[in-house]
C-alpha cells in the first residue's frame, strides 16, 4: 500500500494538475523595508558561502503542512481567510543556524518570542488538525531562513548583531514547488492583521 505524505516528504508536485496535492505552509511575509534589512544581512553573510534566498522569499513559516491533498485544500484556505487576530511586533536580533547534511542554513529569529506569534502558531495548528491534517509536534522556532547549504568550514560573522524591528501584519498561506532551481513560492491567500 502507498505510504501517506508525510510532513517531510518530498515528492514532487504538480499545481497545475486540478487533482494534485499542494506543498502548503503559512507564513509572516516582511513588508518592503522589513524585507530590505533581511536582504542587507544576507548581504554582509555573504562569507558563510551558500544559497541565499531569493529577495521576494523570505518569510517566517507559521506552520508547514507539508503535501496536502486536492480536496483539503479549500479548507485550508479558509483557516487562512478566517484568521482573525491584531498585528504585533517582533524583533528579529539572532543570528543561528540549524545543521542540514554537510551544510548549515542560516537563520535570523526572535530572542525573544510574541505570545501573539505563538498563539497564532498554536490556533493554526488546531483548526488544521481539525480538518484531519497531521503536523509534526515538534517545538516551533519562529525564524526567517536567510542562506541554504551555508559551508560549515567557513564561519559566519560573530559581529553581526541584528537588530531588525517588524510589525508583523501579512499573514500568507503559500504552495511551494520544489524545483531543481530552488522553491518556487506562490502565494495563494493574504491576510492582514488588524490595527
Ligand atoms: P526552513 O526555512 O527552516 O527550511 C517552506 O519549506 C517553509 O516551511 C520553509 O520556511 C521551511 O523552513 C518550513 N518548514 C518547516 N518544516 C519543514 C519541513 N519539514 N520540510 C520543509 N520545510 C519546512
Amino acid at each position: 500500500m502507498p505510504k501517506p505524505p508525510t510532513e517531510n516528504s518530498t515528492k514532487r508536485t504538480d499545481p497545475s494538475l486540478p487533482d494534485s496535492p499542494q506543498r502548503l505552509f503559512f507564513a509572516l511575509l516582511p513588508d518592503g523595508a522589513v524585507r530590505k534589512r533581511l536582504h542587507q544581512l544576507q548581504k554582509d553573510l555573504e562569507k558563510a558561502g551558500g544559497r541565499p534566498v531569493p529577495e521576494e522569499n523570505l518569510h517566517l513559516t507559521l506552520l508547514f503542512l507539508g503535501n496536502v491533498e486536492a480536496d483539503k485544500v479549500d479548507a485550508v484556505r479558509d483557516i487562512a481567510a478566517g484568521i482573525e487576530g491584531k498585528r504585533f511586533d517582533l524583533v528579529l536580533d539572532t543570528l543561528g543556524g540549524f545543521r542540514q547534511n554537510n551544510a548549515r542554513i542560516l537563520w535570523v529569529g526572535p530572542s525573544e518570542s510574541p505570545p501573539a506569534l505563538g498563539a497564532l502558531h498554536q490556533s493554526l495548528r488546531r483548526q488544521v488538525r481539525k480538518i484531519g491534517l497531521r503536523v509534526g509536534k515538534g517545538v516551533y522556532r519562529p525564524h526567517v531562513t536567510l542562506v541554504r547549504k551555508a559551508d560549515l568550514r567557513k564561519k559566519s560573522p560573530e559581529d553581526l548583531e541584528p537588530d531588525i524591528q517588524w510589525t508583523a501584519h501579512r499573514l500568507a498561506l503559500i504552495a511551494s514547488e520544489l524545483l531543481p532551481s530552488g522553491s518556487c513560492y506562490k502565494t495563494l491567500l493574504e491576510k492582514k492583521l488588524s490595527e
